[in-house]
């Protein structure tokens, strides 16, 4: 069957600033989680370990170009813009930015820029991070700075992106620093993370630029165990803490009240002000970027809570490993094609069929030098689940989803947080000690398919 997309469908990949660009002086937590805790990165590697986009962009563009690209995302680094976080703009940086702007604009590969890419910079983490309304300022007054620098060349705009994962990371789950299990902090986090994105967005809507703003979430539907109603009841909580906490507020403009009702009877609302509620509502997005991986499958607990135990979002389900799933087994990720579809669906049935676009979806393989052939990586097991993936999509958007576009994570192998070099994305191979970038098979397949605008699957 031939999967033909619609015309001018957004065809590209993702990355950020801190896993590309390498030589940046702006401290960052990365950086100094890292100095003080190299065992927490795999085989020791950390952040300053890139692919040298900052002194490679202008051939990595081409082979953006060679990938037939028509868009492609990046993020700026708040912490090379400006290094103390508020202070004085660095003139390299914003050198850096145009030029690589300008040179994707050149080459007809539309610039997708996010603001906020986990990288928070360690003057503004000194001083409480998301935790503290300050920060939400400074970073309110960074996103305009950039929409003053660069917002004529670039259309497409997103606050943050996942915004959910350095809550869980650093507040909730140990991976992020600063290391913190505390669900109210969590929240506190989350909170003003909804507030900031808000900020932007106004001041975004206020300089009358030319193109649109939106966030990037990572979107896992929870699927429970059965339709027993303690497992959907499980199942519910599970999307309303994890999906519902950001997407509520930036597609409806308010936080479901159901979630509002649980935090407050377990006394772990953050503070609020009364004026927030209309910064929140006009935090409302013109494009919703979909980050997906996997699904989260839930049941309900099998066990009582110890009450002595920190208040986690485990309180109300338990992970469900659905036997016969299918799993990436070097991520340790459930590989689940529909959830796309599924995804799509509840966007156009209960958010109003929003403008969006798949802002990555992606397999990371351990060791994939065992599958070279005549030089080349022959990543099969990558086009079948890109094409898996696109499969579905396509069904979305023939039962009527707005879904505009297809980007992968990642263009080139790049440093993936605590993971470093494990486990690779890239549509090209990365020699780390090179620096020799060589095309994979996916990445022909995918400039073919994007050049066709379709591709053929039985
Ligand atoms: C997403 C992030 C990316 C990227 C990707 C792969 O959550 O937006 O930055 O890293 O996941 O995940 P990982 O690197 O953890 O394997």
């Amino acid at each position: 069957m031939k999967y033909a997309f619609p015309d001018n469908f957004w065809w590209g990949s993702a990355s950020s600033a801190l896993q590309t660009e390498g030589a940046r002086e702006g401290e960052t937590t990365w950086d100094y989680w890292f100095a003080r805790e190299p065992n927490r990165f795999h085989n020791g590697v950390g952040p300053q370990q890139t692919s040298t986009f900052y002194q490679h962009w202008k051939t990595d563009i081409q082979l953006l170009k060679q990938l037939n690209h028509n868009s492609f995302r990046t993020s700026i680094s708040w912490a090379r813009l400006i290094p103390d976080g508020i202070g004085e703009v660095n003139p390299e940086a914003v050198d850096f930015y145009n030029q690589v702007i300008d040179e994707l604009n050149e080459q007809g590969i539309t610039p997708f820029i996010t603001l906020f890419h986990f990288d928070m910079p360690m003057a503004m983490q000194e001083i409480g991070g998301w935790e503290n309304r300050d920060v939400v300022d400074a970073y309110a007054r960074y996103a305009q700075i950039c929409f003053e620098l660069f917002g004529d060349r670039v259309l497409h705009w997103f606050t943050f992106n996942e915004p959910i994962v350095p809550v869980e990371g650093g507040y909730l789950y140990d991976f992020h620093y600063p290391n913190v299990v505390d669900f109210r902090r969590a929240a506190t986090a989350a909170y003003h993370t909804v507030l900031a994105h808000a900020k932007a967005v106004q001041a975004y809507r206020a300089g009358h630029y030319a193109g649109e703003i939106g966030i990037v979430l990572n979107l896992t539907p929870s699927y429970p165990r059965s339709q027993n109603p303690a497992d959907v009841k499980a199942a519910h909580v599970a999307d309303l803490m994890f999906n519902r906490s950001f997407l509520d507020p930036v597609l409806r403009g308010e936080y479901p009240a159901d979630l509002v009702a649980l935090l407050k009877s377990y006394d772990q609302l953050p503070a609020c002000k009364p004026e927030d509620g209309f910064l929140i509502a006009e935090g409302k997005i013109d494009l919703l970027g979909v980050n997906y991986y996997q699904p989260r499958r839930v049941k309900c607990r099998d066990s009582a809570v110890n009450p002595q135990a920190p208040f986690m979002p485990e309180w109300f389900f338990d992970s469900y490993e659905m036997p016969g799933r299918k799993m990436n087994p070097y991520r340790g990720w459930e590989i689940y094609e529909p959830g796309i579809y599924d995804i799509l669906v509840n966007l156009r049935d209960n958010y109003g069929n929003p403008r969006c676009f798949i802002s990555e979806n992606g397999m990371g393989v351990e060791n994939e030098q065992r599958f070279i052939e005549n030089g080349q990586i022959n990543d099969q097991y990558r086009i079948e689940f890109i094409s898996e993936h696109l499969a579905w999509l396509h069904k979305g958007i023939s039962e009527g989803c707005n879904c505009l576009g297809y980007h992968m994570w990642t263009f080139i192998d790049n440093w993936s947080w605590c993971n470093a070099y494990k486990n690779r994305y890239g549509f090209i191979q990365l020699d780390l000690k090179t620096q020799q970038r060589t095309i994979k098979k996916s990445g022909e397949w995918f400039a073919a398919t994007a050049l066709n605008n379709s591709f053929d699957k039985e």
